[in-house]
């Protein structure tokens, strides 16, 4: 590893004298370091370096175009609203030969962003004013790239929120039972498969052309958010790997699935789970706000829906990924999928008490 990192620095020497580079961030996909350098007036700086997953993002290169899209798109909108483009979105730092990536000698895809300063990323919501920002700001992010041209954008990970592509895939995964480990997992088989009718709804929904197709983040977690230390905004929306065409009940469902949990995602203690309602109505807010009155009427009533089946859907996976040896998700305990689905299942019984109330809370946003 330290020669490989040795490698890479290499290939962005012209940054700098590289200091030192370390395990960075909380994030499940991709390897995160920060990589901190001296530029040649002296000057400390840091800069993310990510080694790209390539066993889940299969087409790297496509990737790195949409991510190369979106974010020269995003900086020139932020540039004519008068804003700071290093502060407001992600920059790729080319490699010294004026590539947007590195391809090591071992075959591995390595790139650099600019390192946002001067703002956090958290994995549990500390204020409720935050989780606000940050729906402000996840609203905005998808009012932003409304006029974006959808049809340039490559699926980076096919049928990515199709609900029942992930219910077929899990069936899959209970039928192979590659680690051995489903008969210990009866109930929480039991508890997705109980549901296989929910795993449709928004298939159909599309097919009917009932609701649109848009271009969202689809991965709106609230630690793929920077919360400026100061201002305490929704400054920068990171992680992009997955924008692409999606719908936008799910972008806000992902992130009351995230972060209107009153526990972490991977809590063991299921007591402590439930869904935190006036968390909920707070994003609910922010991210209509954000999104500027584009949602159809149709999109906002399905809201509720959207955290449901992102906590359903991301349950299954956790589960999937549990039952086939822990091949996707990084993990750093025993069981720690299993945990994850556990508690994605427990908040989704939550929701299905809480339906009624979620239901309230949307209708009266909307009729205000
Ligand atoms: P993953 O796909 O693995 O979740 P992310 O791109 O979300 O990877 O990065 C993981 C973590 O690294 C983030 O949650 C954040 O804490 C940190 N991070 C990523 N990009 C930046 C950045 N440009 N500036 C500061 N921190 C960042
Ligand atoms: C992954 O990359 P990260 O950690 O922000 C996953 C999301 C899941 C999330 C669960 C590309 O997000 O879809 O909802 O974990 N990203 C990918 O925490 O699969
Ligand atoms: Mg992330």
């Amino acid at each position: 590893m330290q020669n490989q990192l040795k490698e890479v620095s290499e290939a962005y020497q012209y940054l700098g004298d590289i200091k030192s580079c370390e395990l960075y961030g909380n994030g499940h996909i991709n390897t995160t370091y920060l990589m901190v350098y001296k530029t040649t007036t002296g000057e400390e700086k840091k800069a993310i370096l990510q080694k790209m997953n390539t066993d889940i993002f299969k087409n790297p290169k496509e990737l790195m175009e949409n991510i190369i899209g979106v974010t020269s798109y995003l900086r020139e909108k932020i540039i004519e609203r008068g804003g700071d483009p290093e502060r407001e979105t992600l920059h790729v730092r080319k490699t010294s030969s004026g590539d947007d990536y590195f391809i090591d000698s071992k075959g591995d895809y390595w790139r650099v962003y600019n390192f946002v300063e001067g703002a956090t990323c958290y994995d549990k919501v500390e204020t409720e004013e935050d989780f606000y920002q940050s729906a402000l700001a996840f609203g905005n992010f998808q009012s932003l790239l409304a006029e974006y041209k959808a049809k340039t954008l490559h699926e980076t990970i096919p049928q990515f929120h199709d609900t029942r592509k992930r219910f077929n895939d899990l069936k899959k995964s209970i039928e192979e039972n590659a680690s051995g480990r489903v008969a210990e997992v009866q109930e929480e088989i039991k508890f997705a498969l109980e549901r296989e009718k929910d795993a449709d709804v928004f298939g159909t929904l599309l097919a009917e052309n009932k609701i649109p197709l848009r271009v969202t983040h689809n991965d709106t977690k609230l630690n793929n958010i920077m919360i400026d230390d100061e201002t305490r905004r929704g400054i920068c929306v990171i992680d992009l790997d997955t924008v692409m065409p999606g719908l936008a009940m799910n972008d806000f469902g992902d992130a009351i699935r995230f972060g209107a949990n009153t526990a972490m995602e991977d809590e063991t203690d299921l007591s402590k789970v439930s869904l935190d309602l006036s968390l909920f109505e707070i994003y609910a807010k922010g991210f209509l706000e954000g999104c500027k009155g584009s949602l159809t009427q149709k999109e906002i009533e399905l809201l509720p829906m959207g955290a449901k089946m992102m906590t359903y859907e991301c349950g299954m996976r956790f589960l999937a990924d549990h039952i086939d040896g822990d091949h996707y998700f990084k993990i750093h305990r025993k069981n720690h999928n299993l945990d994850r689905a556990r508690c994605q299942f427990a908040l989704v019984a939550d929701m299905e008490k809480k339906w009624d109330e979620m239901k309230k809370i949307i209708e009266r946003l909307q009729n205000k």
